[in-house]
C-alpha cells in the first residue's frame, strides 16, 4: 500500500505515469451501480447499509483499475448525525429539515457520537479495506460547505439563506461553524481509525462568499481541522475547494498534502505559484467526457502534459456527469494509464 502510485505521487517519489481515479466514481453514469442502487432506492438507507456501500465502492475499481478508491458515502450523512432528518427527493435533491433559521434550530444541532450515529460508515470501510489493493480514500464536507445545506434545508438552489446567515446570524453561524468544525475532526479521525489511507475535504460551496467571510467561515475553520488531525494522525489530506475567492496561495495556508484543483484552475499556473511543496490533482472539465474518446484523448494529453513531474494525480475537476457514456471515461482512464511522461 506504502508503494502505491497514489501515495508516492501524494509524497512526490518518481511514478511510472500519473496516477487516476475520478471524482464521484461510484455514480449514475455507471449502470452496474444504478443496479445496486436500485435494492435500495432511499440513499441515505443505502448510504447506511455497509455491505451495499462496500460493493459501490469496489465497482469502479475492478472496472477501470483506478489508483485509488473513495468510501461510498456522501457528505450529509454529518448533517443526519447531527440532528437533522436527510432526505433525498427525486427531482428535487436533499432535503434536510427542519433547515437551521432560529435560535431554537441552531440548539438542537449537536455532537454525533460516532460509533453509534456514523459506525455504518466505520463500517464500511473495514468492510472494504481487505479487497482493496489501492488506498481508500475517506472524506468529508468542509465546515462551510455544510452549514450550506443545512441552513438552506436544499441543495444547489443559491443557498441564500445560508448566505444572509453570514450578516444576519454571525453568531450563530459562528457556533454552528466550530461546532461542525469539531464534528468533522471527530468524523475524519475516525474514518482514519477505521482504516482510511487518505482523508479529503469538500468545500463544493467556497464561491458563496466573499474573500473576508470565506476567510472567516470557510478558510481559518479548515486550517483548524488539517492542524488538528495532522497532529493526531499521519495521513495525507486532500483539499477541494471549488471556485475559492481566495488565491491557491492562500488555500494552501492549510497546509494539505494535496490541493484539488476544479476544472476552472491551470495546473501549470497552480504549480508556478504553489511552488514545490504540494501535490496537484485534478482537473479536466467533466463535460468533456461527454464528447468522443478521440477528443478526450486530446484533451488529457494536453493536461497531463501540464504536470510532467511526480507530484500529479490525474482526475476530473468536479463529479463525473450522470449523463456521461461509460467508453468515454474508459477512453480518460486509458489515456492516463498508457501514459508515460
Ligand atoms: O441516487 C443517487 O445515487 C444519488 C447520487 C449521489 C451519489 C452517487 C449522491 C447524492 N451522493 C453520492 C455519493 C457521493 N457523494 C460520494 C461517494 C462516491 C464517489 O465519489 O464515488 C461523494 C464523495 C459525495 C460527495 C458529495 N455529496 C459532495 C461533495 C462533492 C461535490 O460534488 O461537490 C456534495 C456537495 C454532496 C451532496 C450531494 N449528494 C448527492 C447529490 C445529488 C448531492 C448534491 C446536491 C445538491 O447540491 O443539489
Amino acid at each position: 500500500m506504502h508503494s502505491s502510485r497514489f501515495l508516492k505521487a501524494i509524497r512526490q517519489e518518481p511514478v511510472d505515469r500519473p496516477p487516476v481515479w475520478v471524482l464521484r466514481q461510484a455514480g449514475r453514469y455507471d449502470p452496474e451501480f444504478q443496479a445496486l442502487r436500485a435494492q435500495c432506492p432511499d440513499f441515505m438507507a443505502f448510504c447506511k447499509q455497509p455491505e451495499l456501500a462496500c460493493q459501490a465502492t469496489l465497482i469502479p475499481i475492478k472496472k477501470f483499475q483506478f489508483d485509488a478508491a473513495i468510501i461510498f458515502s456522501d457528505i450529509l450523512t454529518l448533517p443526519h448525525a447531527a440532528g437533522q432528518t436527510v432526505h433525498f427527493e427525486k427531482g428535487i435533491g436533499p432535503i434536510l429539515s427542519p433547515p437551521i433559521r432560529t435560535s431554537a434550530d441552531y440548539a438542537r444541532i449537536g455532537m454525533p457520537d460516532m460509533e453509534q450515529d456514523l459506525g455504518y460508515v466505520g463500517q464500511a470501510i473495514r468492510m472494504v479495506k481487505p479487497e482493496l489493493s489501492v488506498p481508500l480514500i475517506g472524506f468529508s464536507g468542509s465546515p462551510w460547505t455544510l452549514a450550506c445545506y443545512m441552513i438552506e434545508g436544499r441543495g444547489k438552489q443559491g443557498f441564500k439563506a445560508a448566505i444572509n446567515a453570514t450578516e444576519s446570524q454571525p453568531k450563530q453561524l459562528e457556533t454552528l461553524i466550530q461546532q461542525l468544525t469539531d464534528m468533522v475532526i471527530d468524523y475524519l479521525s475516525y474514518q482514519a481509525e477505521c482504516g482510511a489511507d487518505c482523508l479529503m475535504l469538500f468545500d463544493s460551496w467556497a464561491s458563496l462568499l466573499p474573500p473576508d467571510a470565506y476567510r472567516y467561515f470557510s478558510l481559518e475553520p479548515l486550517k483548524r481541522i488539517t492542524q488538528t488531525l495532522k497532529y493526531k494522525h499521519n495521513l495525507p489530506i486532500i483539499l477541494y475547494a471549488r471556485m475559492p475567492p481566495l488565491a491557491l496561495t492562500e488555500l494552501n495556508e492549510c497546509h494539505c498534502d494535496v490541493l484539488g484543483l476544479d476544472e476552472f484552475q491551470n495546473i501549470k499556473n497552480a504549480r508556478q505559484l504553489l511552488g514545490p511543496q504540494i501535490t496537484l490533482q485534478g482537473n479536466l472539465a467533466p463535460q468533456q467526457l461527454l464528447t468522443n474518446p478521440k477528443n478526450i484523448e486530446t484533451a488529457t494529453l494536453g493536461m497531463l502534459k501540464q504536470h510532467p513531474e511526480p507530484g500529479y494525480i490525474a482526475n476530473l475537476g468536479h463529479g463525473i456527469l450522470p449523463e456521461t457514456p461509460i467508453e468515454n471515461l474508459q477512453a480518460f482512464v486509458n489515456t492516463v494509464q498508457n501514459y508515460t511522461p
